[in-house]
């Protein structure tokens, strides 16, 4: 998979992916994540992107010209399956979404930044706008971060046994179950029993009891869906 990442802001992104699963990720070929600073086509020398909002009022916006320049070259080379936007305004992203997007081969991500992008850039070429929870953030950056992880991570290969997305917390929507490591007794505080028997079957059940324990308690939404 290839993500392009379009942004004002490239050395906020430059360290993110470059770490553990990720970086193993892109030295294994599975993944390529390339960003790409706007100013690239800004309209003048002052390396200008965003302009006062008609209508007046505070902030600024990415100007459509940038942005149209920079998605028609980068198309160009490529056509993307999805030309998503970072915005608080988005569709909320969850495990399904991540599990749906690490099926395409090309992505390219828009950081929005100030008051967000000129609308026409939405109209006539996002595909999907994603929000990652309900707050807002500076800048589109480290949502973009975020989504490139939960997306990458997803791509066969990247994990390995240890790491295994199949018992993650989300996927069937249920939370993971509580783990342990030695010792089975750490100031008194002990393992579970039903750990240390060395019964597989026992111990699946168990950690399909304490997900559903556990989501009931904390996260009863997830079951109603
Ligand atoms: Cl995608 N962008 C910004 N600026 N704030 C956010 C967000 C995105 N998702 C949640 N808050």
């Amino acid at each position: 998979m290839k993500i392009d990442v379009l942004t004002v802001l490239p050395e906020l992104l430059e360290s993110p992916f470059a770490h553990s699963i990720m970086k193993r990720a892109q030295e294994k070929g599975l993944l390529e994540v390339q960003v790409h600073p706007l100013r690239k086509w800004a309209v003048n020398k002052y390396g200008m992107v965003d302009d006062y909002q008609y209508g007046g009022g505070a902030g600024m916006v990415m100007m459509c010209e940038p942005l149209a320049n920079a998605i028609d070259e980068l198309q160009s080379a490529r056509p993307y399956d999805e030309i998503i936007y970072m915005t608080p305004d988005g569709e909320r992203f969850n495990q399904k979404t991540a599990n749906q997007l690490s099926l395409k081969e090309n992505l390219l991500i828009i950081c929005g930044h100030y008051k967000g992008i000129d609308e026409r850039i939405r109209e006539h070429y996002v595909t999907k706008e994603i929000s990652i929870g309900d707050y807002v953030l500076s800048g589109g950056e480290l949502a973009a971060a975020v989504v490139v992880d939960a997306v990458g991570r997803l791509l066969p290969g990247v994990l390995n046994d240890e790491t295994s997305a199949l018992t993650d917390s989300f996927q069937d929507n249920l939370l993971a179950p509580p783990v342990y490591t030695r010792p089975a007794d750490f100031r008194g505080w002990k393992v579970p029993d039903i750990l240390l028997q060395g019964d597989p079957k026992k111990v699946e059940e168990w950690r399909y009891e304490q997900s559903m324990q556990r989501t009931k308690e904390k996260r009863p939404d997830l079951l109603d869906e």
